[in-house]
Protein backbone atom coordinates (compact mmCIF):
# COMPACT_ATOMS: atom_id res chain seq x y z
CA UNK A 1 0.00 0.00 0.00
CA UNK A 2 1.94 3.23 -1.03
CA UNK A 3 0.36 5.87 1.06
CA UNK A 4 0.79 3.54 4.11
CA UNK A 5 4.60 4.39 3.58
CA UNK A 6 4.22 7.87 3.09
CA UNK A 7 1.35 8.06 5.98
CA UNK A 8 3.96 6.55 8.34
CA UNK A 9 6.06 9.51 7.68
CA UNK A 10 3.28 12.52 8.08
CA UNK A 11 2.08 10.09 11.17
CA UNK A 12 4.84 10.65 13.02
CA UNK A 13 4.55 14.30 12.81
CA UNK A 14 7.22 16.38 10.60
CA UNK A 15 4.60 18.69 9.54
CA UNK A 16 3.70 19.43 12.64
CA UNK A 17 6.39 21.98 13.58
CA UNK A 18 5.48 23.60 10.32
CA UNK A 19 4.03 26.53 11.62
CA UNK A 20 3.75 25.06 15.20
CA UNK A 21 5.11 26.78 18.43
CA UNK A 22 8.86 24.88 17.32
CA UNK A 23 8.98 26.97 14.02
CA UNK A 24 11.05 29.49 15.22
CA UNK A 25 13.92 32.38 13.35
CA UNK A 26 14.77 30.91 10.13
CA UNK A 27 13.95 32.73 7.31
CA UNK A 28 12.68 29.78 5.63
CA UNK A 29 10.39 29.70 9.05
CA UNK A 30 9.46 32.78 9.38
CA UNK A 31 7.76 32.93 5.60
CA UNK A 32 6.02 30.19 6.13
CA UNK A 33 4.92 31.59 9.15
CA UNK A 34 3.37 33.83 6.78
CA UNK A 35 -0.84 33.23 6.91
CA UNK A 36 -1.87 31.44 3.81
CA UNK A 37 -4.93 31.95 2.13
CA UNK A 38 -7.73 29.37 1.86
CA UNK A 39 -7.23 28.67 -1.58
CA UNK A 40 -4.13 27.08 -0.46
CA UNK A 41 -5.60 24.77 1.54
CA UNK A 42 -4.99 21.19 0.52
CA UNK A 43 -8.53 20.00 -1.46
CA UNK A 44 -9.94 15.98 -1.15
CA UNK A 45 -9.54 15.14 -4.44
CA UNK A 46 -12.89 13.32 -3.65
CA UNK A 47 -15.35 14.39 -6.60
CA UNK A 48 -18.96 15.67 -4.55
CA UNK A 49 -20.72 14.50 -7.33
CA UNK A 50 -18.75 10.54 -7.52
CA UNK A 51 -19.97 10.81 -3.35
CA UNK A 52 -23.10 11.11 -3.58
CA UNK A 53 -23.71 8.47 -6.21
CA UNK A 54 -21.86 6.43 -3.89
CA UNK A 55 -23.66 7.27 -0.79
CA UNK A 56 -27.19 6.64 -2.74
CA UNK A 57 -26.09 3.56 -4.42
CA UNK A 58 -24.47 1.42 -1.25
CA UNK A 59 -27.17 3.43 1.27
CA UNK A 60 -24.65 4.86 3.54
CA UNK A 61 -21.42 6.20 4.05
CA UNK A 62 -20.10 3.28 6.29
CA UNK A 63 -16.47 3.92 5.94
CA UNK A 64 -16.61 7.78 6.25
CA UNK A 65 -13.98 7.32 8.89
CA UNK A 66 -11.75 5.52 6.92
CA UNK A 67 -12.08 7.81 3.51
CA UNK A 68 -10.85 11.21 5.94
CA UNK A 69 -8.72 9.61 8.16
CA UNK A 70 -6.61 7.84 4.33
CA UNK A 71 -7.35 12.47 3.27
CA UNK A 72 -5.37 13.07 6.37
CA UNK A 73 -2.73 11.13 5.35
CA UNK A 74 -2.26 12.33 2.49
CA UNK A 75 -2.79 15.50 2.78
CA UNK A 76 -1.53 16.70 5.54
CA UNK A 77 -3.83 18.16 8.91
CA UNK A 78 -6.30 20.39 7.31
CA UNK A 79 -8.02 19.96 3.78
CA UNK A 80 -10.91 21.33 2.54
CA UNK A 81 -13.88 20.47 -0.12
CA UNK A 82 -16.91 22.26 -0.94
CA UNK A 83 -20.68 20.85 -1.02
CA UNK A 84 -23.71 23.01 -2.43
CA UNK A 85 -21.81 26.37 -1.68
CA UNK A 86 -20.72 25.57 1.56
CA UNK A 87 -17.06 25.54 2.24
CA UNK A 88 -16.30 22.72 4.32
CA UNK A 89 -12.48 22.59 6.45
CA UNK A 90 -11.87 19.19 7.82
CA UNK A 91 -9.02 19.01 10.81
CA UNK A 92 -7.82 16.21 13.40
CA UNK A 93 -5.37 18.05 16.11
CA UNK A 94 -5.94 18.96 19.28
CA UNK A 95 -4.54 22.30 19.10
CA UNK A 96 -7.37 23.38 16.60
CA UNK A 97 -9.70 22.49 18.60
CA UNK A 98 -8.64 24.37 21.44
CA UNK A 99 -8.52 27.76 18.83
CA UNK A 100 -11.89 26.41 17.86
CA UNK A 101 -12.84 26.78 21.45
CA UNK A 102 -11.10 30.20 21.76
CA UNK A 103 -13.04 32.06 18.95
CA UNK A 104 -16.26 30.32 20.22
CA UNK A 105 -19.32 33.26 20.73
CA UNK A 106 -22.51 33.18 22.79
CA UNK A 107 -24.09 31.60 20.21
CA UNK A 108 -21.87 28.76 18.51
CA UNK A 109 -23.27 27.21 16.23
CA UNK A 110 -23.62 23.66 13.72
CA UNK A 111 -24.74 22.81 10.72
CA UNK A 112 -28.46 22.41 10.19
CA UNK A 113 -29.63 18.80 10.34
CA UNK A 114 -32.24 18.54 7.65
CA UNK A 115 -33.85 15.19 7.76
CA UNK A 116 -34.56 15.79 11.42
CA UNK A 117 -35.01 19.19 11.40
CA UNK A 118 -37.92 18.57 8.59
CA UNK A 119 -39.57 15.61 10.45
CA UNK A 120 -40.01 18.11 13.33
CA UNK A 121 -41.43 20.71 11.01
CA UNK A 122 -43.57 18.26 9.68
CA UNK A 123 -45.39 17.32 12.46
CA UNK A 124 -45.30 20.43 14.27
CA UNK A 125 -42.86 19.15 16.79
CA UNK A 126 -40.53 22.15 18.80
CA UNK A 127 -36.85 20.94 18.48
CA UNK A 128 -34.74 20.08 21.69
CA UNK A 129 -31.18 22.18 21.92
CA UNK A 130 -28.94 19.43 19.52
CA UNK A 131 -31.12 21.16 16.72
CA UNK A 132 -31.69 24.55 18.28
CA UNK A 133 -29.25 27.63 17.54
CA UNK A 134 -29.15 31.22 18.29
CA UNK A 135 -30.41 32.48 21.72
CA UNK A 136 -33.43 29.87 21.75
CA UNK A 137 -30.72 27.32 22.36
CA UNK A 138 -28.62 29.21 24.67
CA UNK A 139 -31.73 29.98 26.83
CA UNK A 140 -33.02 26.07 27.02
CA UNK A 141 -29.39 24.89 27.54
CA UNK A 142 -28.44 27.09 30.38
CA UNK A 143 -31.37 25.55 31.61
CA UNK A 144 -30.77 22.08 30.95
CA UNK A 145 -27.34 22.55 32.76
CA UNK A 146 -28.80 22.69 35.90
CA UNK A 147 -30.89 19.74 36.11
CA UNK A 148 -29.12 17.46 33.53
CA UNK A 149 -25.22 18.27 33.44
CA UNK A 150 -24.50 20.13 36.77
CA UNK A 151 -22.45 18.06 39.62
CA UNK A 152 -25.63 19.27 42.07
CA UNK A 153 -27.83 17.12 39.71
CA UNK A 154 -25.53 14.11 39.18
CA UNK A 155 -25.53 13.52 42.56
CA UNK A 156 -29.27 13.65 42.87
CA UNK A 157 -29.51 10.86 40.12
CA UNK A 158 -26.20 8.74 40.74
CA UNK A 159 -27.66 6.85 43.56
CA UNK A 160 -30.73 5.66 40.95
CA UNK A 161 -28.42 4.83 37.75
CA UNK A 162 -26.29 2.85 40.50
CA UNK A 163 -28.81 0.71 41.63
CA UNK A 164 -29.51 -0.36 38.02
CA UNK A 165 -26.03 -1.53 37.47
CA UNK A 166 -26.37 -3.47 40.85
CA UNK A 167 -29.76 -5.19 39.28
CA UNK A 168 -27.78 -5.51 36.02
CA UNK A 169 -24.97 -7.50 38.09
CA UNK A 170 -27.08 -9.28 40.32
CA UNK A 171 -29.38 -10.63 36.99
CA UNK A 172 -26.36 -11.85 34.71
CA UNK A 173 -25.30 -13.70 38.25
CA UNK A 174 -28.38 -15.31 38.46
CA UNK A 175 -28.24 -16.62 34.43
CA UNK A 176 -24.40 -17.12 34.80
CA UNK A 177 -25.08 -19.53 38.29
CA UNK A 178 -27.35 -21.65 36.01
CA UNK A 179 -24.88 -23.37 34.50
CA UNK A 180 -22.90 -25.84 36.18
CA UNK A 181 -19.88 -24.24 35.04
CA UNK A 182 -20.03 -20.96 36.66
CA UNK A 183 -19.46 -19.39 33.47
CA UNK A 184 -22.13 -18.00 30.61
CA UNK A 185 -21.07 -17.10 26.73
CA UNK A 186 -23.48 -14.78 25.15
CA UNK A 187 -24.27 -11.78 22.96
CA UNK A 188 -24.04 -8.81 25.58
CA UNK A 189 -25.72 -6.62 22.84
CA UNK A 190 -29.15 -6.84 23.77
CA UNK A 191 -28.78 -6.49 27.89
CA UNK A 192 -26.59 -3.50 27.20
CA UNK A 193 -29.41 -1.54 25.35
CA UNK A 194 -31.97 -2.42 27.79
CA UNK A 195 -29.59 -1.46 31.23
CA UNK A 196 -28.80 1.95 29.06
CA UNK A 197 -32.65 2.50 28.37
CA UNK A 198 -33.64 1.61 32.04
CA UNK A 199 -30.62 3.57 33.44
CA UNK A 200 -31.97 6.44 31.54
CA UNK A 201 -35.28 5.98 32.32
CA UNK A 202 -34.67 6.12 35.90
CA UNK A 203 -32.49 8.84 35.95
CA UNK A 204 -35.11 10.89 34.17
CA UNK A 205 -38.10 10.36 35.22
CA UNK A 206 -37.29 8.44 38.67
CA UNK A 207 -39.07 5.00 37.45
CA UNK A 208 -39.01 1.40 36.78
CA UNK A 209 -38.99 -0.49 33.44
CA UNK A 210 -38.43 -3.74 34.19
CA UNK A 211 -36.48 -3.96 31.27
CA UNK A 212 -33.82 -6.30 33.25
CA UNK A 213 -35.59 -9.03 33.89
CA UNK A 214 -35.58 -12.45 31.46
CA UNK A 215 -38.31 -11.78 28.60
CA UNK A 216 -37.62 -8.72 26.29
CA UNK A 217 -40.40 -6.10 25.56
CA UNK A 218 -41.37 -6.13 22.56
CA UNK A 219 -41.73 -2.20 22.49
CA UNK A 220 -38.72 -1.46 23.67
CA UNK A 221 -37.17 -3.90 21.11
CA UNK A 222 -39.61 -2.34 18.46
CA UNK A 223 -37.89 1.14 19.76
CA UNK A 224 -34.11 0.04 19.47
CA UNK A 225 -35.11 -1.05 15.75
CA UNK A 226 -36.37 1.96 15.33
CA UNK A 227 -33.33 3.88 16.08
CA UNK A 228 -31.36 1.90 14.28
CA UNK A 229 -33.73 2.76 11.11
CA UNK A 230 -33.26 6.17 11.67
CA UNK A 231 -29.84 6.54 12.20
CA UNK A 232 -29.66 4.91 8.64
CA UNK A 233 -31.34 6.65 6.91
CA UNK A 234 -30.11 9.78 8.18
CA UNK A 235 -26.71 9.20 6.38
CA UNK A 236 -28.42 7.99 3.30
CA UNK A 237 -30.06 11.93 2.96
CA UNK A 238 -27.59 14.61 5.05
CA UNK A 239 -25.02 14.12 1.99
CA UNK A 240 -27.42 15.80 -0.57
CA UNK A 241 -29.47 18.69 -1.04
CA UNK A 242 -33.34 17.77 0.03
CA UNK A 243 -34.06 19.42 -3.23
CA UNK A 244 -32.31 16.61 -4.92
CA UNK A 245 -32.92 13.46 -2.54
CA UNK A 246 -36.65 14.22 -2.47
CA UNK A 247 -36.80 12.94 -6.22
CA UNK A 248 -33.46 10.21 -5.94
CA UNK A 249 -34.60 8.63 -2.16
CA UNK A 250 -38.41 9.19 -1.92
CA UNK A 251 -38.52 5.88 0.00
CA UNK A 252 -35.07 6.53 2.61
CA UNK A 253 -37.35 9.86 3.51
CA UNK A 254 -40.15 7.91 3.85
CA UNK A 255 -38.30 5.06 5.91
CA UNK A 256 -36.69 8.27 7.83
CA UNK A 257 -40.17 9.62 8.70
CA UNK A 258 -41.72 6.21 10.04
CA UNK A 259 -38.43 5.41 12.04
CA UNK A 260 -39.04 9.03 13.91
CA UNK A 261 -42.88 8.22 14.31
CA UNK A 262 -42.16 5.13 16.47
CA UNK A 263 -39.48 6.92 18.45
CA UNK A 264 -41.84 9.69 19.09
CA UNK A 265 -44.79 8.04 20.03
CA UNK A 266 -42.57 5.47 22.24
CA UNK A 267 -40.44 7.86 24.10
CA UNK A 268 -44.27 10.55 24.52
CA UNK A 269 -45.55 7.35 26.28
CA UNK A 270 -42.46 7.21 29.12
CA UNK A 271 -43.43 11.34 28.95
CA UNK A 272 -46.98 11.04 29.29
CA UNK A 273 -47.04 8.30 31.95
CA UNK A 274 -44.95 10.58 33.99
CA UNK A 275 -47.06 14.07 33.50
CA UNK A 276 -50.20 12.16 34.71
CA UNK A 277 -48.45 10.73 37.72
CA UNK A 278 -47.48 13.63 38.94
CA UNK A 279 -50.34 15.82 38.19
CA UNK A 280 -52.26 12.87 40.59
CA UNK A 281 -49.75 12.97 43.64
CA UNK A 282 -46.87 15.66 43.72
CA UNK A 283 -43.96 13.54 45.23
CA UNK A 284 -41.92 15.15 47.75
CA UNK A 285 -38.54 14.34 47.12
CA UNK A 286 -36.36 13.88 44.15
CA UNK A 287 -37.72 11.84 41.45
CA UNK A 288 -35.69 12.50 38.19
CA UNK A 289 -34.29 14.88 35.98
CA UNK A 290 -37.81 15.85 33.94
CA UNK A 291 -39.88 16.03 37.26
CA UNK A 292 -37.27 18.62 38.63
CA UNK A 293 -37.06 20.62 35.21
CA UNK A 294 -41.35 20.60 35.39
CA UNK A 295 -40.97 21.40 39.25
CA UNK A 296 -39.08 24.46 38.77
CA UNK A 297 -40.79 25.99 35.91
CA UNK A 298 -38.50 28.02 33.94
CA UNK A 299 -38.73 26.34 30.65
CA UNK A 300 -41.85 25.04 28.95
CA UNK A 301 -43.76 21.99 29.17
CA UNK A 302 -43.19 21.63 25.29
CA UNK A 303 -39.62 22.74 25.56
CA UNK A 304 -38.92 20.35 28.60
CA UNK A 305 -41.16 17.41 26.08
CA UNK A 306 -38.74 17.87 23.08
CA UNK A 307 -35.95 17.61 25.27
CA UNK A 308 -36.30 15.13 27.26
CA UNK A 309 -37.37 13.50 23.79
CA UNK A 310 -33.73 13.90 22.47
CA UNK A 311 -32.14 12.92 26.00
CA UNK A 312 -34.19 9.65 26.48
CA UNK A 313 -33.57 9.09 22.71
CA UNK A 314 -29.97 10.42 22.42
CA UNK A 315 -28.80 8.24 25.67
CA UNK A 316 -29.40 4.89 24.11
CA UNK A 317 -26.51 4.00 21.62
CA UNK A 318 -24.44 6.75 22.39
CA UNK A 319 -23.88 5.06 26.02
CA UNK A 320 -24.83 1.03 24.68
CA UNK A 321 -21.46 1.23 22.28
CA UNK A 322 -18.96 2.73 24.27
CA UNK A 323 -19.96 0.13 26.92
CA UNK A 324 -19.62 -2.87 24.50
CA UNK A 325 -16.45 -1.63 22.86
CA UNK A 326 -15.20 -1.26 26.37
CA UNK A 327 -16.03 -4.77 27.60
CA UNK A 328 -14.49 -6.00 24.20
CA UNK A 329 -11.31 -4.41 25.14
CA UNK A 330 -10.82 -5.85 28.79
CA UNK A 331 -12.26 -9.27 27.14
CA UNK A 332 -8.78 -9.20 24.92
CA UNK A 333 -6.31 -6.74 27.51
CA UNK A 334 -6.63 -9.55 30.50
CA UNK A 335 -4.00 -7.33 32.27
CA UNK A 336 -5.90 -4.52 32.19
CA UNK A 337 -8.83 -5.85 32.98
CA UNK A 338 -7.09 -7.27 36.07
CA UNK A 339 -6.25 -3.83 37.02
CA UNK A 340 -9.67 -2.34 36.74
CA UNK A 341 -10.95 -5.06 38.67
CA UNK A 342 -8.18 -4.60 42.02
CA UNK A 343 -9.14 -0.71 41.95
CA UNK A 344 -12.82 -1.53 41.77
CA UNK A 345 -12.48 -4.41 44.84
CA UNK A 346 -10.45 -1.80 46.41
CA UNK A 347 -13.25 1.09 46.63
CA UNK A 348 -16.45 -1.13 46.83
CA UNK A 349 -17.07 -0.52 50.49
CA UNK A 350 -17.13 3.33 49.85
CA UNK A 351 -18.90 3.31 46.81
CA UNK A 352 -21.46 1.00 48.50
CA UNK A 353 -21.57 3.51 50.84
CA UNK A 354 -21.95 6.32 48.57
CA UNK A 355 -22.41 5.84 44.85
CA UNK A 356 -20.98 9.40 44.01
CA UNK A 357 -17.35 8.37 45.47
CA UNK A 358 -17.01 5.92 42.02
CA UNK A 359 -16.54 9.47 40.76
CA UNK A 360 -13.26 10.08 42.29
CA UNK A 361 -12.29 6.72 44.18
CA UNK A 362 -11.94 4.72 39.89
CA UNK A 363 -9.72 6.93 38.24
CA UNK A 364 -8.30 4.03 36.31
CA UNK A 365 -12.00 3.17 35.16
CA UNK A 366 -12.62 6.90 34.33
CA UNK A 367 -9.02 6.29 31.84
CA UNK A 368 -10.32 3.56 30.70
CA UNK A 369 -13.66 4.76 29.26
CA UNK A 370 -12.18 7.88 27.70
CA UNK A 371 -9.25 5.27 25.76
CA UNK A 372 -12.18 3.12 24.48
CA UNK A 373 -13.23 6.73 23.86
CA UNK A 374 -10.16 7.52 21.96
CA UNK A 375 -10.65 4.69 19.94
CA UNK A 376 -13.93 4.16 19.21
CA UNK A 377 -15.13 7.90 19.42
CA UNK A 378 -19.56 7.40 19.04
CA UNK A 379 -20.00 11.09 17.83
CA UNK A 380 -17.12 10.89 15.35
CA UNK A 381 -17.70 14.66 14.57
CA UNK A 382 -17.66 18.18 16.12
CA UNK A 383 -18.98 20.76 13.84
CA UNK A 384 -18.62 24.50 13.99
CA UNK A 385 -20.21 27.07 11.58
CA UNK A 386 -17.46 30.08 12.05
CA UNK A 387 -18.61 33.23 13.33
CA UNK A 388 -15.73 34.61 12.55
CA UNK A 389 -12.35 34.85 10.38
CA UNK A 390 -9.69 32.63 11.98
CA UNK A 391 -6.02 30.96 11.55
CA UNK A 392 -5.86 26.84 11.48
CA UNK A 393 -2.87 25.58 10.78
CA UNK A 394 -1.77 28.84 9.30
CA UNK A 395 -4.20 28.90 6.82
CA UNK A 396 -6.88 32.11 6.41
CA UNK A 397 -10.25 30.77 7.26
CA UNK A 398 -13.43 32.81 6.22
CA UNK A 399 -16.48 33.11 8.56
CA UNK A 400 -19.26 31.45 7.30
CA UNK A 401 -17.31 28.29 6.81
CA UNK A 402 -17.94 24.52 8.53
CA UNK A 403 -15.07 23.08 10.43
CA UNK A 404 -15.58 19.57 11.25
CA UNK A 405 -13.01 17.87 13.86
CA UNK A 406 -12.67 14.51 12.86
CA UNK A 407 -12.00 12.08 16.51
CA UNK A 408 -10.98 8.92 14.68
CA UNK A 409 -8.52 10.77 13.33
CA UNK A 410 -7.39 12.68 16.22
CA UNK A 411 -7.32 9.11 18.44
CA UNK A 412 -4.94 8.09 16.12
CA UNK A 413 -2.63 10.38 15.20
CA UNK A 414 0.72 9.21 16.90
CA UNK A 415 1.67 12.65 17.80
CA UNK A 416 -1.06 12.92 20.18
CA UNK A 417 -1.21 9.47 21.57
CA UNK A 418 2.61 6.91 21.25
CA UNK A 419 1.43 3.46 20.13
CA UNK A 420 -2.33 4.43 19.10
CA UNK A 421 -3.53 0.87 18.72
CA UNK A 422 -2.93 0.03 21.67
CA UNK A 423 -5.21 0.01 24.51
CA UNK A 424 -3.94 1.39 27.47
CA UNK A 425 -5.74 3.38 29.93
CA UNK A 426 -3.17 3.84 32.17
CA UNK A 427 -1.95 6.39 29.36
CA UNK A 428 -4.51 8.96 30.20
CA UNK A 429 -2.97 9.29 33.91
CA UNK A 430 0.57 10.00 32.71
CA UNK A 431 1.79 13.48 34.09
CA UNK A 432 0.10 16.12 32.31
CA UNK A 433 1.80 18.87 29.78
CA UNK A 434 0.30 22.20 28.08
CA UNK A 435 0.01 19.67 24.63
CA UNK A 436 -1.95 17.36 26.31
CA UNK A 437 -5.15 19.50 26.48
CA UNK A 438 -8.06 19.32 24.55
CA UNK A 439 -6.92 15.31 23.50
CA UNK A 440 -10.22 13.87 25.23
CA UNK A 441 -12.66 15.71 23.20
CA UNK A 442 -14.93 12.56 22.51
CA UNK A 443 -18.31 15.00 23.95
CA UNK A 444 -17.13 18.01 22.54
CA UNK A 445 -16.16 21.13 23.72
CA UNK A 446 -17.63 24.58 25.10
CA UNK A 447 -20.86 25.43 25.86
CA UNK A 448 -22.14 22.76 23.02
CA UNK A 449 -20.28 19.81 24.69
CA UNK A 450 -22.67 17.31 25.00
CA UNK A 451 -25.43 17.76 27.43
CA UNK A 452 -25.64 13.95 28.27
CA UNK A 453 -21.73 13.76 28.75
CA UNK A 454 -22.28 13.31 32.82
CA UNK A 455 -25.06 10.86 32.50
CA UNK A 456 -23.61 9.04 29.90
CA UNK A 457 -20.02 8.49 31.98
CA UNK A 458 -22.32 7.75 35.27
CA UNK A 459 -24.15 4.15 33.78
CA UNK A 460 -20.82 3.68 32.00
CA UNK A 461 -18.53 3.62 35.06
CA UNK A 462 -21.38 2.03 37.24
CA UNK A 463 -22.00 -0.52 35.52
CA UNK A 464 -18.50 -1.24 34.58
CA UNK A 465 -17.39 -0.92 38.25
CA UNK A 466 -20.46 -3.79 39.20
CA UNK A 467 -19.49 -6.28 36.39
CA UNK A 468 -15.97 -5.97 37.26
CA UNK A 469 -16.35 -6.95 40.68
CA UNK A 470 -18.47 -10.25 39.92
CA UNK A 471 -17.09 -11.76 36.59
CA UNK A 472 -14.18 -12.58 34.65
CA UNK A 473 -14.59 -10.97 31.53
CA UNK A 474 -13.44 -13.32 28.23
CA UNK A 475 -13.40 -13.56 24.35
CA UNK A 476 -11.57 -16.08 21.52
CA UNK A 477 -11.80 -13.06 19.02
CA UNK A 478 -8.42 -11.05 19.00
CA UNK A 479 -9.12 -9.27 16.04
CA UNK A 480 -10.30 -6.10 15.70
CA UNK A 481 -14.00 -4.77 15.09
CA UNK A 482 -15.08 -3.14 11.89
CA UNK A 483 -16.26 -0.18 12.71
CA UNK A 484 -19.24 1.37 10.40
CA UNK A 485 -20.53 5.24 10.47
CA UNK A 486 -24.39 5.38 10.48
CA UNK A 487 -24.25 8.82 11.88
CA UNK A 488 -23.01 7.63 15.22
CA UNK A 489 -20.23 5.03 15.12
CA UNK A 490 -20.31 1.89 15.85
CA UNK A 491 -19.49 -1.61 15.66
CA UNK A 492 -20.70 -3.62 12.51
CA UNK A 493 -20.49 -7.40 14.65
CA UNK A 494 -20.05 -7.42 18.33
CA UNK A 495 -18.53 -10.83 18.98
CA UNK A 496 -19.72 -13.52 21.69
CA UNK A 497 -18.11 -12.44 25.40
CA UNK A 498 -17.54 -14.83 28.13
CA UNK A 499 -19.00 -13.98 31.56
CA UNK A 500 -16.99 -15.83 34.60
CA UNK A 501 -18.58 -15.64 38.34
CA UNK A 502 -15.78 -14.98 40.49
CA UNK A 503 -16.53 -16.53 43.73
C1 LIG B 1 -32.38 12.34 19.23
C2 LIG B 1 -30.07 12.52 19.68
C3 LIG B 1 -31.32 13.13 19.68
C4 LIG B 1 -29.91 11.23 19.26
C5 LIG B 1 -32.22 11.04 18.80
C6 LIG B 1 -30.98 10.48 18.82
C7 LIG B 1 -28.52 10.87 19.40
O1 LIG B 1 -28.01 9.80 19.16
C8 LIG B 1 -26.47 11.95 20.09
C9 LIG B 1 -24.27 11.80 19.17
C10 LIG B 1 -25.66 11.76 19.00
C11 LIG B 1 -28.74 13.11 20.09
C12 LIG B 1 -22.06 14.93 9.83
N1 LIG B 1 -27.87 11.94 19.92
CL1 LIG B 1 -33.96 13.03 19.19
C13 LIG B 1 -28.31 14.20 19.17
C14 LIG B 1 -28.83 13.61 21.50
C15 LIG B 1 -23.75 12.04 20.43
C16 LIG B 1 -25.90 12.16 21.34
N2 LIG B 1 -24.55 12.21 21.49
O2 LIG B 1 -23.37 11.61 18.12
C17 LIG B 1 -23.73 12.23 16.97
C18 LIG B 1 -23.56 13.77 16.99
C19 LIG B 1 -22.81 12.22 15.75
N3 LIG B 1 -22.97 13.68 15.67
C20 LIG B 1 -22.88 14.59 14.69
O3 LIG B 1 -23.04 15.75 14.93
C21 LIG B 1 -22.58 14.22 13.30
C22 LIG B 1 -22.41 13.00 12.76
N4 LIG B 1 -22.22 13.14 11.43
N5 LIG B 1 -22.25 14.40 11.17
C23 LIG B 1 -22.49 15.11 12.27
Amino acid sequence: MAFRAKADVWMKGPWLSLGGPRALGTRAALASKAVRPFEAIPQSRNNNWMRMLQIWKEQGYENLHLEMHQNFQELGPIFRYDIGGTRRVSVMLPEDVERLQQVETLHPRRMLLEPWLAYRQHRGHKCGVFLLNGPEWRFNRLRLNTYVLSPKAVQKYIPRVDMVARDFSQALKEKVLQNARGSLTLDIQPSIFYYTIEASNSAFFGERLGLLGSNPSPASLKFIHALEAMFKSTVQLIFMPRSLSRWTSTKTWEEHFEAWDYIFQYANNCIQKICQERALNRPEHYSGIMAELLLHGDLSPDAIKANTMDLIVGSTDTTSFPLLMTLFELARNPDVQQALRQESLAAQASITDNPQRALVELPLLRAALKETLRLYPVGLILERLLPSDMVLQNYHIPAGTLVQVFLHSLGRHSASFPRPERYEPQRWLEVKGSSTNFRHVAFGFGMRQCLGRRLAEVEMLLLLHHVLKNFLVETLNQEDIKMVYRFVLMPSTFPALTFRAIS
